[in-house]
């Protein structure tokens, strides 16, 4: 009986990418109004109340709260509109992005 020839594989499995993910920070102030932040909260990031109220206390107690991952594209787009929301009142509200380890 001759021996078994193992052929080595040669085509290797692909590896799906996955999109870096950016996080989406909310960062306290002392000007902004909390229940303005709540409502931002609720309409650019579809938070609701309970949620949002818990979001926007731990920014207040801890300086800043990662609110939610997205890709590049989107964070950047909501954390803009968040950001514009408190700038068209005057207040001081900031959304900052950054990318996940
Ligand atoms: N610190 C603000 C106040 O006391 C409320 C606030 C909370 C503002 C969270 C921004 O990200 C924020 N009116």
């Amino acid at each position: 009986m001759s021996p078994t020839l193992v052929q080595p594989r040669t085509k290797l499995k692909p590896k799906t990418q996955r999109p870096k993910l950016w996080k989406v920070i909310l960062l306290n102030d002392d000007y902004t109004p909390r229940e303005f932040v709540v409502m931002v909260l609720k309409a650019v990031f579809r938070m609701n109340e309970s949620i949002a109220y818990r979001v926007m206390m731990t920014a207040h107690q801890k300086g800043a709260c990662v609110i939610a991952v997205f890709t590049k594209d989107v964070a950047d787009t909501k954390a803009k509109e968040a950001t514009e929301l408190g700038k068209s009142k005057g207040y001081p509200l900031f959304f900052a992005t950054e990318p996940e380890e």
